[in-house]
């Protein structure tokens, strides 16, 4: 053998595993179902990131910003116009009372960092 079939089989094999271990590791975000209300904390992103609850109830978020990046500051749920500041280490409410069942993604004000609401 070559060493640029070598090289062909090794690339080939890494690329094979790193499929896998994307698709694993979004199989595990699993919802977290919620009744009520629940609390996320922002840091580095949200979590739970992703959260289920019941249609045509309303649910609150209990939003707790920990971490100082500009970027996490605002958090945008567009599909429900709601646009909110979550100053540092302080409780934000925001509620929602989705009428139609589906994902829903939410952001930060820059759109870099996601959370799913699944209304089923
Ligand atoms: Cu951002």
């Amino acid at each position: 053998m070559t060493p640029d079939k070598i090289l062909v089989i090794v690339v080939g094999l890494v690329a094979i595993v790193f499929v896998y271990w994307f698709f694993m590791n979004k199989k595990d975000k699993k919802a977290v179902a919620v009744s009520g209300s629940i609390d996320i904390k922002v840091e580095g992103g949200y979590n739970p990131e992703v959260i289920s609850v019941p249609v045509g109830k309303t649910t609150t978020l209990n939003f707790t910003r920990t971490d100082p990046t500009g970027c996490l500051e605002e958090v945008v749920f567009g599909d429900f116009n709601i646009r909110k500041i979550l100053p540092l280490n302080q409780k934000v409410f925001i509620q929602i009372t989705p009428n139609k069942i589906g994902e829903f993604t939410y952001s930060c004000g820059m759109n870099m960092y996601h959370g799913k609401i699944i209304v089923e």
